[in-house]
């Protein structure tokens, strides 16, 4: 049998095709479709675990890690397309001196930046003259934006020292610094891939694949950003950078790898990296040719057996030269004078053999090439869920250029194994840079329109010193309403209230709440002795607005009406309960049970009420209804309500605030510094008051500091800046706001601060910024020119962290605003800016009143807690945290608790009814 075989070899031998022994030798080689699916299969594998948008102008472009290094200038023209002249360019390669290409990593960038200076110089180009540069880097990096990115390892024939983990565009700037006497602004950094892909896209739409098969190999595509779990948001798509040279480096790809491709390896200056770039890449193909070549010759396969030491040298055959061998035409010819100039006295069926050779690497190259393209495009197909997928590529690289069956090969591969994709393919005809000058524009545009954004919103972003200041009028305000008798911005209501409760209130009480976002009817029962035990039963009912600015009949006879509905609803028509009332306006209180509404607020302009004694207002109501009959023991004010609701829980309460739709706030004041009602109220040795001062920080109640006779004044700080006192911070946004409002000129502090307004604020600069042409492509639509479109509760949902873009989006779909996700980004800026000023705001107005409580007292330090309601306070993602924060700091010595109250202020207008009633009895 062996014998028959010799015979049989040698005749084979002699008739043999010598491509069939290089077929035989390089079996593993030649990969046939089963094999490419498999690879794209493990590719796309790969993948899911590696993951987780006018251009006009003129750009400097840098090209810098194919074979050339280039220096560019790229004049762009909007909307004309590369094809039809929309493009013009200028460019110089610049050699890289080997030294540098394993030297310091600085000094190969001061290389880059000199050759940068030379080229403005060649072309006359000002060097004053702020210059935009695009940057195209290729080789793998981390990037964070579109301007920084880590350099994750050199690749390819470069390995210079000192710049792993750094970012590369510093780097590069720094560089530039150094160089000097140019004025260069890096606006983006990108890859070649990614470049290319943006330079095929500019004329083909469908270009949404980059890919490079040059001394190095690589791709990059669309990606959906809900896949991307590195970046935020998840709508629309992101280009990914695969590095797809890594693939294998993991072992995934050892059974394909030959003895070869781990000698290349080995030799290489990576060893164990990109080794899915060196079975495809130009770096490596021609030193894949040689070692086979070698192997066979030194196996007699070839040339006899004779070796050359030029075929032993590494780096002797190019990738250049297998390009050639395989040239249609010449290919033969070629082959034959590469090897001789290899000291090599070849055969024809050497030269066929060598050829074939050549082909075989290749062959394999454009595969491997063809099946990660493959898994990339199926990928896209999927993520689309799209039967068939019509999509460019556009590529780039010497070897796809220069090696002349490599296109067609590569396009033929992908079309068998993916054939009902419809993939064309771009040859990027003048280098990536004009992609990256594009990019750049993006950049250069998102920019400006960044810088316009925060011009926009610098006005928002109040200072330490203007928080000061705030804090510094509000209290002024707080001072000169407890003194004047007359109109002061900061009203500074007496409540009547005189102490907070001490848990000895029992009884059953009814709390009507008028004011906030609704109104609401309670039943209160303080259960005898048990502190702390309270059985509370509400309903709530809504205002219609016509009622809320109606006349004040129709709005007392509809309170009453709800009053009546509760009563029924509880069984308790005829219960004629003490009632207490809280009415969320400024109302001036000569006792408990009047209070003559001074002014309305918010969203209410409720006619002959202004001026009128609320309770008797709504006893006329009852009584208009005869139905039932009520004992209104208390009007107060919510902030006191929820004083009195708070302090109940924690007796160091002494502090009520409202954060809601409107804003206000509430403390215990000494009688003494009631000024305006002394003669009322008689008046404290001053001695006693520094005989307290040095003992040291509240919480255990002193003797001294019971005594202290104190009233709550309800302080009504939403009247800050009226007299002007913040147009230093107003806004035109504000402007605008309160000259919609209800009542212009008035409220001026809350209007920048509570849930009536913000709304209507972010409005009016989101209306501003579209007109700009910074949003919703300038088209201001009627949704966002409706005043009242923006509640509150929109700014609440769209800041809560938790919501990626996409709710961001569809809140915004709902207000009819269609939206791209650039648009949500700076939606929720504005929200976030507007919102933080008016916590910060409120923080800046805590810090004043707690500032006075401790210098009232005389103490150091000031431990106090105040009780807070209001739908922003409670429901805002970040209002509570900005406002404690900002009122830490600007009063250090008070250590301030903050005490959400649960039922609302209700409950502490039962208290008060109890202890308005207990003097009674
Ligand atoms: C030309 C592009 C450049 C890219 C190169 C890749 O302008 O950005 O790096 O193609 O091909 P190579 O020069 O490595 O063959
Ligand atoms: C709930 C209180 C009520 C107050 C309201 C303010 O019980 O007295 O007026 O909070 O919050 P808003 O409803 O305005 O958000
Ligand atoms: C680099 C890639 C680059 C590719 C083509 C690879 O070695 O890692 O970043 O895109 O070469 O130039
Ligand atoms: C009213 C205050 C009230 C606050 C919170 C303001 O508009 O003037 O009386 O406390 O809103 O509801």
């Amino acid at each position: 049998m062996l014998a028959v075989h010799l015979v049989s070899f040698f005749f084979s031998k002699l008739q043999e095709d010598p491509t069939k022994k290089v077929d035989r030798f390089l079996y593993a080689m030649r990969l046939h479709d089963d094999q490419l699916k498999d690879i794209s299969a493990r590719f796309q594998a790969e993948m899911k675990k590696g993951l987780s948008s006018e251009k006009k102008g003129q750009f400097l472009a840098l090209d810098l890690g194919g074979s050339k290094f280039k220096v560019l200038q790229v004049k762009v023209r909007e909307g004309m397309g590369i094809k039809r002249g929309g493009v013009e360019m200028e460019e110089r390669t610049y050699p890289i001196p080997k030294e540098l290409l394993i030297g310091k990593g600085t000094e190969l960038f001061g290389h880059v930046s000199e050759s940068l200076k030379d080229f403005l110089h060649q072309r006359n180009i000002s060097l004053e003259k702020k210059h935009p540069l695009a940057f195209t880097f290729s080789f793998p990096c981390e990037q964070t934006a579109l301007d920084q990115g880590f350099l994750l390892g050199w690749g390819k024939n470069y390995r210079p020292r000192g710049l792993q983990g750094k970012d590369v565009v510093q780097t590069l700037r720094e560089a530039i610094d150094r160089t000097g006497g140019l004025d260069v602004e890096v606006l983006a950094m990108v890859n070649d891939t990614v470049a290319t892909m943006m330079t095929c896209g500019f004329d083909d739409e469908y270009c949404e694949v980059g890919l490079i098969i040059g001394t190095g190999t690589n791709a990059c595509y669309m990606e959906e950003l809900r896949h991307i779990d590195l970046v935020e948001g998840d709508e629309g798509r992101m280009c990914v950078n695969t590095e797809w040279g890594g693939f294998g480096d993991d072992e995934s790809l050892n059974d394909y790898i030959t003895e070869f491709d781990r000698d290349v390896d080995a030799a290489s200056n990576n060893p164990g990296k990109q080794i899915f770039e060196k079975m495809i890449s130009g770096m490596y193909l021609g030193e894949l040719v040689r070692l086979v070549v070698l192997k066979m010759a030194k196996l007699g396969l070839l040339f006899d057996g004779r070796v050359s030491d030029a075929l032993r040298t590494k780096g002797k055959i190019t990738t250049a030269h297998v390009a050639a061998m395989e040239e249609y035409k010449n290919g033969l010819k070629n082959t034959k004078d590469i090897l001789t100039e290899l000291d090599l006295n070849p055969s024809s069926d050497d030269c066929i053999a060598v050829q074939h050779v050549s082909t075989i690497v290749s062959f394999r190259s454009s595969n491997l090439a063809a099946a990660g393209l493959a898994a990339i495009l199926s990928r896209i197909k999927q993520n689309r869920n799209l039967r068939t997928l019509r999509i460019t590529v556009g590529v780039d690289g010497t070897v796809y250029k220069t090696h002349p069956q490599y296109p067609k090969r590569l396009h033929k591969v992908v079309r068998r194994l993916l054939p009902e994709c419809h993939v064309r393919f771009v040859l990027s005809d003048s280098g990536s840079s004009k992609g990256a000058a594009l990019v750049s524009a993006v950049a250069q545009r998102l920019a400006s329109q960044r810088r316009q954004v925060d011009e926009t919103l610098a006005p928002f972003r109040l200072s330490q010193e203007q928080l000061q200041l705030v804090k510094t009028r509000m209290r002024a305000g707080l001072e000169a309403g407890l003194k004047s008798k007359g109109p002061s911005t900061i009203k500074m209501l007496p409540s009547f209230v005189y102490r907070t409760p001490d848990g000895t209130e029992k009884g059953k009480y009814l709390a009507l709440d008028l004011g906030g976002t609704n109104f609401r009817a309670l039943l209160v029962n303080f259960k005898k002795g048990l502190q702390h035990n309270v059985r509370l039963y509400h309903k709530i009912y809504t205002i219609p607005q016509e009622i809320m600015q109606g006349t004040g009949e129709e709005l007392f006879d509809h309170i009453a009406q709800c009053v009546s509905d509760f009563l029924d609803y509880m069984g308790m028509k005829n219960a004629h309960l003490p009632a207490g009332f809280t009415f969320s306006f400024p109302c001036e209180q000569t006792a408990i049970d009047t209070g003559t509404l001074v002014s309305w607020t918010k969203g209410y302009k409720a006619t002959d009420c202004e001026g009128h004694d609320v309770v008797s207002l709504l006893r006329e109501a009852i009584k208009r209804r005869n139905e039932f009959d009520l004992d209104i023991v208390a009007v107060v004010n919510d902030t006191v309500g929820t004083m009195m609701s708070c302090a109940y829980e924690d007796p160091q309460c002494e502090i009520g605030l409202i954060a809601g739709t409107g804003t206000n706030v509430c403390y215990m004041e000494e009688l003494k510094n009631i000024e305006k009602t002394e003669q009322k109220f008689g008046k404290t040795e001053e001695g006693e008051k520094e005989e307290h001062m040095d003992e040291g920080t509240e919480g255990e109640k002193k003797e001294g500091d019971a005594e202290i006779p104190k009233m709550c004044i309800n302080t009504e700080w939403g009247g800050l800046g009226d007299d002007g006192s913040l147009d230093d911070i107003i806004t035109p946004y504000d402007v605008e706001v309160n000259q919609n409002s209800l009542n212009p000129g008035k409220q001026r502090f809350e209007k920048l601060t509570s849930g009536m307004y913000l709304g209507e604020v972010v409005r009016q600069v989101l209306l501003d910024l579209t007109r700009g042409g910074l949003l919703f492509r300038g088209h201001v639509t009627e949704t966002l020119k409706t005043p009242g479109i923006f509640q509150t509760k929109y700014l609440s949902q769209i800041e809560s962290d938790r919501l990626a873009l996409l709710q961001v989006r569809s809140i915004l779909q709902q207000l009819g605003l269609n939206s791209t996700c650039d648009d949500s980004i700076i939606v929720k800026e504005v929200c976030g800016a507007v919102s933080r000023r008016a916590a910060q705001l409120c923080g800046a107005g805590m810090a004043a009143v707690v500032e006075k409580i401790r210098e009232n007292r005389g103490l150091v330090h000031l431990n106090i807690t105040v009780g807070v309601d209001g739908a922003l306070y409670k429901l805002h993602p970040h209002f509570a945290g900005v406002l404690q924060e900002t009122a830490r700091i600007l009063a250090p010595q008070c250590n301030v608790t903050f005490l959400p109250s649960e039922e609302g202020s209700g409950k502490g207008a039962a208290l008060i009814t109890a202890v308005a009633r207990q003097k009674h009895d």
